[in-house]
């Protein structure tokens, strides 16, 4: 299988679980199973399942079967993330996946518990498994941690509160290392975890990998196409961004030298990484 078939397979087999999470049965009519629904199946890259899965195979460990639920998890606490992003209170976004966003087809009231929903939802899924208590708990500290106060969270608050202000490199790192970086990190550990490596195997690998893929949201935000991304373009302009803060032409080296950094990151670890480093150069070409 070359790259893209072996990313299509993983997307294939997380769209699959995610569908089948998702699927009520002989439920009373209740918006938010469509609300939820409705936000996680407009699409999206799956790159942090993606990543979990295939953290777990350079590990050797091929059965996602078990995996999948906290892979998933992950995937719903993101789209959580990107809903109630796009909130009024927030980034009063339209667009999303390239369809209106959950407030504009559902409502605010709506909107916010969707988001709330499935974020429950991600912890009830891991809750739901059978497996060996030790492992399920490294996987929920994991994930909490990243998702919290600790990391996305609490790069948000940080994304809040710098709007309209001159903020230096440092507040921009720890910004974008937690509201983005975090899950990202947390995608590649539980990958580890499954295949019964220690979580922070991988994570000179995350960390920059994470940084790289905030660059290029950034770029993509002034040079990106709306229709290809899905989402409005240009609307980073009060935002402290790499782009806002160092001008594109920075922001583009940092891209390149923060991607070179993961692939070498990656020769340092003892597994079989050839699809690794290819996402890593797929993620920094993309163009959405
Ligand atoms: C509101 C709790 C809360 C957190 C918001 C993650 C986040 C924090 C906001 C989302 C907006 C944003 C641009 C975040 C940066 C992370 C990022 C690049 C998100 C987009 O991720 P992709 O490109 O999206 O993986 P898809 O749609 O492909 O899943």
């Amino acid at each position: 299988m070359d790259f893209i078939e072996s990313l299509s397979h993983k997307t294939k087999i997380i769209n699959r679980y995610l569908d089948s999470l998702l699927t009520f049965d002989n439920l009373p009519q209740n918006t938010i199973f469509e609300a939820m629904r409705y936000s996680v199946k407009a699409g999206g890259k799956r790159i942090r399942p993606v990543l979990a899965l295939s953290v777990s195979e350079a590990f050797g460990r091929h059965d996602f079967e078990g995996l999948l639920p906290y892979a998933a998890a992950i995937e719903l606490i993101h789209t959580y993330s990107l809903i109630h992003d796009d909130l009024p209170c927030m980034d009063n976004d339209d667009l999303r996946r390239g369809k209106p966003t959950s407030h504009k087809v559902f409502g605010e009231a709506i909107a916010v518990l969707a988001g709330d929903a499935l974020l429950n939802y991600a912890f009830e899924t891991i809750a739901n498994t059978d497996d060996d208590p030790s492992m399920k708990a490294k996987m929920l500290k994991v994930i909490s941690r990243a998702s919290g106060i600790f990391g996305m969270i609490g790069g948000q608050v940080v994304d809040i509160e710098s709007e309209g202000k001159k903020i230096d490199k440092e507040r921009l790192l720890y910004l974008h290392n937690h509201k983005t970086g975090e899950l990202i990190r947390a995608s590649v550990s539980i990958g580890a975890i499954y295949a019964g490596k220690d979580e922070n195997i991988m994570s000179a690998f995350s960390k920059s990998l994470g940084l790289a893929f905030q660059i290029k949201d950034d770029i993509l935000d002034v040079e990106g196409n709306c229709e290809k991304l899905g989402k409005k373009t240009r609307k980073d302009g009060e935002k402290s961004t790499f782009v806002t803060l160092f001008g594109l032409d920075v922001a583009k080296e940092m891209l390149k030298e923060e991607t070179n950094k993961a692939v070498l990151a990656l020769e340092k670890v003892c597994a079989d990484t050839t699809f690794l480093k290819d996402l890593a150069y797929y993620l920094l070409d993309r163009q959405s």
